[in-house]
């Protein structure tokens, strides 16, 4: 079953939007596998964001992730890395369409609240880098997915 990493922003985190984000993806039927709240180091976050080294922005970047603690996720179910990019919205909130978790919740891309996987082999290495200790999936009995998967 595919995994993806979902994470609130230190400014969703700031304006109180775990919540809404949460709701979101449980509501759409994934299940939640893993959760933490954590303030983040430079150093990991250089390394979650490692393809961007050379942008212009990278800086900045590292500089606002590491503001404020975050709330990283595991989210499970059918196709979640591809549909967790759909609710979350394009990467510029103003190409971000309404009902997305973007384009309800912010302007700046430089604020864009959350983070989502972008493809099965970056949501595994991001798992592994975020949750060290590993990540342990148990099938809910009573949950939705019994339906959809046992
Ligand atoms: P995404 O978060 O949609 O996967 P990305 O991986 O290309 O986008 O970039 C990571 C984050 O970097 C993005 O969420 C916000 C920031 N960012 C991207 N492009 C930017 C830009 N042109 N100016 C400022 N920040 C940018
Ligand atoms: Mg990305």
């Amino acid at each position: 079953m595919e995994r993806t990493y979902i994470m609130v922003k230190p400014d969703g985190v700031e304006r109180g939007i775990v919540g809404e984000i949460i709701k979101r993806f449980e509501q759409r039927g994934f299940q939640l596998t893993a959760l933490e709240l954590i303030h983040p180091s430079k150093e990991l976050l250089e390394e979650h964001y490692c393809d961007l080294k050379t942008k212009g922005f990278f800086p900045s970047l590292i500089e606002y992730m590491s503001s404020g603690p975050v709330v990283g996720m595991v989210w499970t179910g059918k196709d979640a890395v591809k549909t967790g990019r759909k609710m979350l919205g394009e990467t510029n909130p103003l190409n971000s369409a309404p009902g997305t978790i973007r384009g309800d919740f912010c302007i700046e891309v430089g604020r864009n609240i959350c983070h989502g996987s972008d493809a099965v082999e970056s949501a595994e290495r991001e798992i592994a880098l975020w949750f060290p200790r590993g990540v342990k999936t148990v099938a809910r009995s009573h949950s939705i997915h019994s339906l959809f998967y046992e």
